[in-house]
């Protein structure tokens, strides 16, 4: 089905003037809807059948966490001005639409007023998105768990990635001797969080599962987050995942598909930013355990995210969008790169969060 046909399936309030491409997503696509006579817009997305066989629980779980957000509202001073997107529903009353073809559209109202940072530039910034997500997590802390549907089994569970990444080794006729290196010595010390995950020592809680800069949203004009998008991703797993890739996104200016790969770098002073904005806004629900393991998180989730760029390159480029057949290879060696230099500084990065193990 056409985005354009799409669209006109959910009940927006008002006639269809526009359908565009929005965002640069590397799984499912987007596109930007507007009315012709109302100023009101649309995001209108084609939800990747690869990687969500199951529809239906994406959006069960879209459905359970915004509503119980939006009845936290406001939780805090803090709160204020947060935003959740609006679900819009198909004409017959459905949540979502599966086309003749068996994909799944759905539709949510946009978040007017409001901006995306490519990079954060500023420490303001970085405290900012930081807090956001600390805001995020808080306001989902008193979801029970359980309630949520597990959409991606095996996402963020490293451990299985490497599993999977070593039977399409053993079938590939591609190889990257560096990347292939980085791997194995990574390999022992890629458990640490799955680890603790199975003692207990860390609990299962409401996870973004997705919260690079550009699922963040800023208010216009406010410097603060008003909003984190993107919301495919979330079920139960660790908050630990969420702040290191936050911090693997958020520190490294140069992007996830930098020109030049030699600019790719962890900047410890985002990190700090990040890490005490989180902190900031978080106090109410974390635990000592937490604050142990965001040097571990943060290592662990640029590692895994590297070799899951890499297992699918020597596959083919079956999951994630590629422009080329070596696109999944350049964005494995940007994040072996932010990795090497996330653990040349690993003493500084335990210190902020105050965690010996
Ligand atoms: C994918 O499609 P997008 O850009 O929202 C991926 C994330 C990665 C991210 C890296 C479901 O997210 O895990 O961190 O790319 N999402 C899924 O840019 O695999
Ligand atoms: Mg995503």
């Amino acid at each position: 089905m056409e985005p354009n046909a799409a669209a006109e399936q959910f009940r927006t309030e008002g006639a269809i003037a526009a359908v565009r491409p929005y965002g640069g997503g590397n799984i499912n696509d987007t596109f930007l809807v507007a009315l012709r006579d109302n100023p009101m817009r649309y995001i209108l997305q084609r939800l990747n059948p690869v990687v969500f066989p199951d529809p239906g629980l994406v959006m069960a779980n879209l459905r359970l966490v915004s509503d119980h957000m939006r009845r936290q509202l406001p939780a805090t001073a803090a709160d204020d001005g947060w935003q959740v997107a609006e679900v819009i529903p198909c004409r017959h009353g459905a949540d979502y639409l599966v086309d003749a073809n068996g994909f799944c559209w759905r539709m949510t109202r946009f978040i007017e007023r409001s901006r995306v940072c490519e990079t954060v530039t500023t420490p303001a910034e970085a405290r900012e998105v930081g807090a956001g997500l600390g805001r995020f997590h808080r306001l989902l802390s008193n979801l029970d768990v359980t309630r949520l549907h597990d959409t991606l089994p095996g996402f963020h569970v490293t451990p299985q990635y490497l599993a999977a990444y070593d039977s399409v080794c053993d079938n590939s006729p591609r190889e990257d001797a560096a990347c292939r290196a980085v791997i194995e010595r990574r390999r022992s010390g890629a458990m640490v969080l799955e680890e603790a995950k199975a003692r207990g020592v860390l609990p299962l809680r409401v996870m973004h599962g997705d919260p690079k800069i550009s699922n963040f949203l800023f208010g216009e004009g406010t410097g603060r987050v008003v909003s984190m998008v993107d919301l495919d991703t979330v079920k139960p797993g660790l908050i630990q995942y969420d702040l290191g890739d936050c911090l693997r996104s958020c520190c490294n200016p140069a992007g996830e598909e930098p020109t030049d790969l030699a600019a790719v770098a962890f900047d410890l002073e985002s990190c700090r930013a990040i890490v005490g904005g989180y902190l900031a806004e978080s106090a109410s629900f974390l635990t000592e355990n937490d604050f142990r393991f965001v040097y571990d998180a943060v290592r662990i989730i640029t590692f895994e995210l590297g070799l899951r760029f890499y297992a699918d390159y020597l596959a083919g480029n079956r999951y994630f969008k590629a422009r080329d057949d070596e696109h999944n290879l350049r964005r494995a060696r940007v994040q072996f790169r932010l990795l090497a230099s996330i653990e040349a500084q690993e003493e500084e990065i335990r210190a902020m969060a105050g965690g010996e193990r």
